[in-house]
């Protein structure tokens, strides 16, 4: 599937050629067509536990250990393309690709830096993800499957042992402020060190030219189409406002995707980062209410809370929503009952996730019904094949959305809401799509009136997406009946 871009976008790039694989620099955003990212559907293999393709980078092994290298590498990515587009993920989120402390310690805590966020050489990748050559291999592979590849990028901080540490010459560059122990205070959270790790100076012009140029170096030789930015409520807005423009303007790409990492569960406190410059967000707070209300039975009218503070944002269609990634439980582990009972809560959250406003992500095994607890739990080693139906049930509302320009880009209009059910519509100029959320534990069923200006005509009969299940619009209403904890998705036809 490749929508077509909206009118304002450039014209697309030349097709790339697959030839040339030991190409050591591409021609700057080259792989990065441009792309509606409403339409995309996100996947985030956290490298070094997805999928070990080169048993030759594993120095330092030990699967016993949470906190080392397990082998996982880019190889591995690249050779599950197949697997994550079979997912219904059409577009894919890496982590930091750069060389990372082999063995670093901060207080008590020892770990590598198997995660990527703990940097020490800037210039290189990790070898345990590989080399150049692997990562240039998978964006250019995943560019022949027309997926778009997000580089995540670490600019608050480095890691515990990176040289520049040792180099009296840049001792200007880190605000050696000491460690954050308020996260209330701001000044505190953009100036001191995020869990132990040194915080550089980004207001030194030279720390601010040598990210500025590190960035737009990783964005033309491995031809990304974007990035995703580390940490950035401790950094300050005049320096991502200025940042963002800057990385745009010289990596050519004004259509470059730039989306901010805030974790807080406070829409008036993220949202600002938007209004800033970061036109993409990871909507944090939206993980918190559907963690509730399908995890835990929380009532719908938390999600009628929360979208109703979309208004908030410059704007919400332009939220990466999450059901769970590496800094949270996954989403199996928070939610309640039985093992099957959790399966359908997830497919339930599922169901929300994908027919909603905003850009899903995916964490790797999410899709498999994974459990984990907190960091470094929720890091465990990929398990493929595991509860195969949940990865079916994605990849089919993966489907359903591309087939459904309603889904990916329509505004989000709410239609009803009581403890137990919640739907919505979403509407573009002609056409509109409903979802009916059930997060009862009986059936229930009830008169859905259709919403003021709704595009859908009297005596119209709509199809439940999912099953096939007729349902007609009589009075301006449609009579809908739902299993326990099942959704419908009415389309058109
Ligand atoms: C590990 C351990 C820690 C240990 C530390 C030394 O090492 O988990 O227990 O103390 C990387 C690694 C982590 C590692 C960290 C630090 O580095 O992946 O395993 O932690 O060494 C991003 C990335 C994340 C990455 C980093 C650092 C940043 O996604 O993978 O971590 O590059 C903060 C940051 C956030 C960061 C997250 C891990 O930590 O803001 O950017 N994620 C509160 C604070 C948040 C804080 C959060 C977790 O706690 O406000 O700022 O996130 O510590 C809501 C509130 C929130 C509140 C939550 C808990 O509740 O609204 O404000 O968040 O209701
Ligand atoms: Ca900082």
């Amino acid at each position: 599937m490749n929508v077509s871009a909206a009118a304002s976008s450039p014209p697309p790039r030349p097709a790339l050629q697959a030839s040339n694989p030991g190409s050591k620099t591409l021609p700057a955003a080259a792989l990065a067509a441009p792309t509606d990212w409403r339409d995309q559907v996100i996947y985030f293999p956290l490298t070094d536990r997805f999928s070990d393709g080169n048993p030759h980078n594993n120095d330092n092994v030990d699967l016993g250990n949470p906190l080392r290298f397990h082998g996982g590498d880019l190889q591995g990515i690249r050779n599950k393309l197949d697997y994550i587009k079979g997912s219904g993920a059409t577009a894919l989120w890496l982590a930091p690709l750069n060389e990372n402390t082999g063995l670093g310690t901060i207080g008590t805590y020892q770990s590598a830096g198997y995660h990527g966020y703990w940097i020490k050489n800037h210039e290189n990748v990790e070898p345990h993800q590989g080399t150049l050559e692997d990562a240039q291999g998978l964006v250019r592979d995943a560019a022949n499957q027309n997926m778009p590849v997000l580089l995540d990028v670490v600019l608050n901080h480095v890691g515990p042992d990176h040289p520049w540490l040792q180099d009296p010459d840049k001792k200007e560059w880190f605000h050696n402020h000491g460690g954050i122990r308020d996260f209330n205070d701001q000044k505190e959270v953009e100036l001191g060190d995020l869990g132990g790790l040194p915080d550089l100076n980004q207001e030194n012009p030279e720390v601010y030219e040598y990210l500025l140029n590190n960035t737009v170096g990783w964005l033309e030789k491995t031809g990304a189409a974007g990035v995703r930015l580390d940490a950035i409520k401790h950094v300050s807005k005049d320096f991502w406002g200025r940042f963002t423009h800057d990385l745009k303007e010289r990596s050519g790409n004004p259509d470059l995707m730039v989306l901010g990492e805030v974790l807080h569960g406070d829409v008036n406190y993220v949202a600002p980062y938007q209004k800033a410059g970061i036109d993409y967000l990871f909507d944090v707070p939206m993980y918190y209410s559907m963690r509730d209300v399908f995890g835990n039975d929380g009532s719908c009218a938390e999600l009628a809370r929360r979208f109703g503070e979309d208004v908030k944002y410059a704007d919400s269609s332009k939220l990466v929503t999450l059901l769970d990634n590496h800094d949270f439980p996954r989403f199996m582990h928070t939610a309640k009952g039985s093992d099957d009972e959790k399966v359908k809560r997830l497919e339930l959250g599922l169901d929300c996730l994908m027919t909603m406003r905003g850009i899903p992500s995916i964490y790797y095994g999410t899709e498999a019904a994974m459990d984990g607890g907190e960091d470094p739990d929720n890091r465990r080693d990929m398990q493929f094949g595991q509860h195969p139906e949940v990865r079916d049930h994605l990849k089919q509302l993966s489907d359903i959305r591309a087939a459904h320009e309603p889904l990916r880009r329509g505004q989000q209009l709410e239609m009803w809401v009581d403890p137990t059910v919640y739907a919505f519509a979403r509407r573009t100029d002609k056409d509109e799509a409903i979802t009916v959320l059930n997060n009862a534990h009986e059936a229930r069923s009830l008169e859905l009136p259709l919403r003021d200006g709704s595009p859908l005509r009297e005596g119209e009969t709509l199809k439940d997406a999912l099953t096939g299940r007729e349902f007609k619009v009589e009075n301006g209403k449609i009579n809908v009946s739902m299993e326990a904890k099942k959704a419908l998705i009415l389309v058109r036809g």
